[in-house]
């Protein structure tokens, strides 16, 4: 392996390899931990040290970098103190996710450091957006993330990586190739030979590293930094290295050839640079005894910090309430009374518009939504006030955008994403559930990300134009969704989603758009969310629904004016009002509950399920449920009316009433 140290004085030939031999030192110990049964699961990183450590020396400190599962040497670069290091791995309250997340999969604010989640892939997209802030602040920073190369077979390395060329942002991608994915070979996995190819491909720079050469690495890192620092724009560092032992430590290396591991010893990148500066009488033996001592020590106690310490208490309250960033929703009233008549579409913009002239860091994503306005024309001329910065028409790739969202919120940020139609957000839908609902509850980041999700059947567009998917996000912790039905609603609820630093889902009913209008305030206003509204009073029975279903259930009530129908709208689906519902089913005491989304595991089966297990004293007849029909939304009209609950919706009614 050969060396080139010009450009480095002593200090700091040695201050990299104090670095270097520091993750070695720590994984040393934690195979010894892992053999006691003292640790569950190690992910090692030893022969491939000199990537992460070349890496994070090459950045300044408060440039954000983004670690996978062997990246040690990221996190003892920025001198995370090893004490909360290994209560992290313990699970233990000091660590970064008080004990809801295992290993490297945390990230530190205060480090600039943001982990991965399991699914490696959407990493990526999170550099995408903290790089873009760093462009709209024009402050001139560099961020860097790396990816395996079994990793780079997921869509969202090429989302990522597309993104970054398109938008000319600054990261730096490191793609650790060590050859193998778990047990996987690389050509397997992909069908090229080097990554270099992949440059020209995204219309970028790419350049290749002996990845366990660390002045190699780091010089490298250090010149591209500055580059990007001055000329935004991404490149591709491939870094050639190997795993010496196995996936984790449990799998082992059987499936690696003897002869390469043989190959790749040789090439170790600690000994090899020690050995380097031996010969170079830049290290003495006397100092390399003296800094492993003093990292051991330093382990150590860091160690024995971390084993005093007991397991984190169990506190249901405090599990619910971190699941989001601290936000009190509280409706702001419009300054003047002016109002004027508007679509359910026109209610939208005039909210984003607002939103964007009071929320300077906003920034609006989507497909066309630039100089086309969208596709349903929201954000029309939005660019000419706004600018193309903010308003930014995005390649067509749903799982990097919503990605590029949350890295924006990392970096301060607010981001609204528009779903070209709601049914696309199924290409994005990992980063949503895995990343925007979790990560708050995993090491307090907020999600400042709203997703606008234009919803709904009866418009002819069939089954991929038309779905109601939102109980998909209904299920799943840490998502807050907002369903208006009307002008004034979606104007209202749209501002408060923006406003709340917490993830929203906000769908918005096609049908509707031009359908519909109503007098609303001209001034910027919100709503509180999780409250419901009774849209219509009645006695004989209630209708709890939401969306399109609340058109429908007012129109039966005119149908059949001998049944007292009660409407609950419930605005929001997640927090949903169950004093709102408790209150109208009390005084009712019959209750349907109705929507556009098919029956089963819908959103009406819990709110179904919570009235029969609360409210079962105060109910004449059993509760009942009306949704469309279990299949996808057909296409043709006869097809898709009847696909549609409002045909049903009069005789169910009928049967509550008389039950
Ligand atoms: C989406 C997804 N599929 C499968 C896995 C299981 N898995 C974890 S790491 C890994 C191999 C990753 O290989 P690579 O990206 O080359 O990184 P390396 O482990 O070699 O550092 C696999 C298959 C996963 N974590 N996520």
């Amino acid at each position: 392996m050969r060396f080139n140290k010009s450009g480095y004085s002593n200090e700091e030939l040695l201050h990299l390899y104090k670095e270097l031999i520091t993750p070695r030192l720590i994984e040393e110990k934690m195979l010894i931990l892992l053999r006691q049964g003292k640790i569950s699961k190690w992910f090692s990183g030893i022969g491939q040290e000199a990537v992460s450590v070349g890496a994070v020396q090459a950045l300044n400190q408060d440039e954000y970098i983004l670690p996978m599962h062997r990246n040690l040497g990221v996190f003892t670069g920025r001198n995370v103190p090893f004490s909360r290091l290994f209560a992290q791995f313990q699970g233990k309250l000091s660590g970064f996710t008080k004990g809801r997340d295992r290993s490297f999969h945390f990230g530190s604010r205060e480090h600039h450091i943001v982990g991965m989640i399991s699914h490696l892939g959407p990493q990526m997209a999170l550099a995408d957006g903290i790089a873009l802030a760093n462009r709209l602040k024009e402050d001139k920073k560099a961020t860097l993330v790396f990816t395996g190369d079994g990793a780079s077979s997921e869509g969202d390395f090429h989302e990522a990586l597309n993104v970054a060329a398109v938008w000319d942002l600054p990261v730096i991608f490191v793609i650790e190739n060590n050859g193998y994915g778990l047990s996987t070979p690389s050509h397997e996995q992909f069908k090229f030979d080097s990554f270099l190819s992949k440059g020209p491909a995204y219309g970028i720079e790419a350049v290749q590293v002996d990845g366990n050469n660390i002045l190699e690495v780091h010089k490298t890192v250090s010149h591209w930094a500055k580059e990007i620092r001055k000329n935004p724009r991404p490149v591709i560092v491939e870094a050639l290295t190997f795993r010496m032992r196995g996936h984790e430590e449990a799998s082992g290396t059987k499936y690696v050839p003897k002869a390469l591991m043989e190959h790749w010893a040789k090439k170790d990148p600690v000994e090899n640079y020690e050995q380097y500066l031996l010969k170079g009488k830049i290290l003495t033996q006397k100092l390399i005894d003296n800094y492993k001592a003093e990292i051991k020590a330093e382990i150590d106690k860091g160690l024995d910090t971390a084993y005093a310490e007991s397991l984190p208490e169990f506190k249901e309250e405090t599990e619910l309430s971190d699941m989001f960033f601290p936000y009190e929703t509280r409706a702001k009233a419009p300054e003047s009374k002016t109002k004027t008549e508007k679509r359910f579409v026109d209610a939208i913009s005039d909210g984003l518009k607002q939103s964007l002239e009071r929320f300077e860091n906003l920034v609006v994503m989507g497909q066309d939504i630039a100089e086309y306005g969208g596709v349903f024309k929201i954000t029309e001329g939005f660019i000419d006030t706004f600018g193309k910065d903010r308003i930014r028409n995005t390649p067509l790739c749903e799982s990097a955008i919503i990605g590029t969202g949350l890295g924006l919120s990392i970096n301060g940020y607010k981001s609204v994403v528009e779903m070209q139609f709601a049914d696309f957000v199924t290409c994005g839908f990992n980063q949503i559930v895995n990343n925007l609902a979790k990560i708050h509850y995993r090491w307090g980041q907020q999600a400042d990300v709203v997703v606008r999700m234009p919803t709904g059947a009866g418009v002819g567009a069939g089954p991929f134009h038309s779905q109601s998917n939102e109980a998909w996000f209904f299920h799943t912790p840490g998502l807050k969704i907002v369903y208006p039905s009307n002008p004034y609603d979606a104007k209202g609820l749209l501002n408060a989603a923006i406003e709340d630093p917490n993830p929203y889902m906000y769908f918005e009913h096609k049908a509707l758009y031009r359908s519909l209008s109503q007098e609303i305030p001209d001034d910027y206003y919100t709503l509180e969310v999780g409250k419901a509204q009774v849209a219509l009073e009645g006695n004989d029975l209630s209708i709890v629904t939401y969306g399109m279903g609340v058109h429908w259930a007012k129109s039966l009530a005119e149908e059949l004016p001998h049944i007292s129908v009660e409407v609950v709208d419930l605005r929001t689906l997640s927090p949903w009002d169950k004093e709102t519902v408790s209150e109208s089913v009390k005084k009712t005491n019959k209750v349907l509950v109705l929507h556009e989304d098919t029956l089963i595991g819908g959103v009406g089966a819990e709110i179904a399920a919570w009235i029969s297990e609360h409210l079962f004293q105060w109910l004449d007849a059993p509760v009942m449920r009306l949704a469309s029909l279990d299949t996808p939304v057909p296409f043709t009209k006869t097809l898709e009316e009847n696909f549609l609950p409002q045909k049903r919706l009069k005789s169910k009614v009928t049967e509550l009433y008389d039950y």
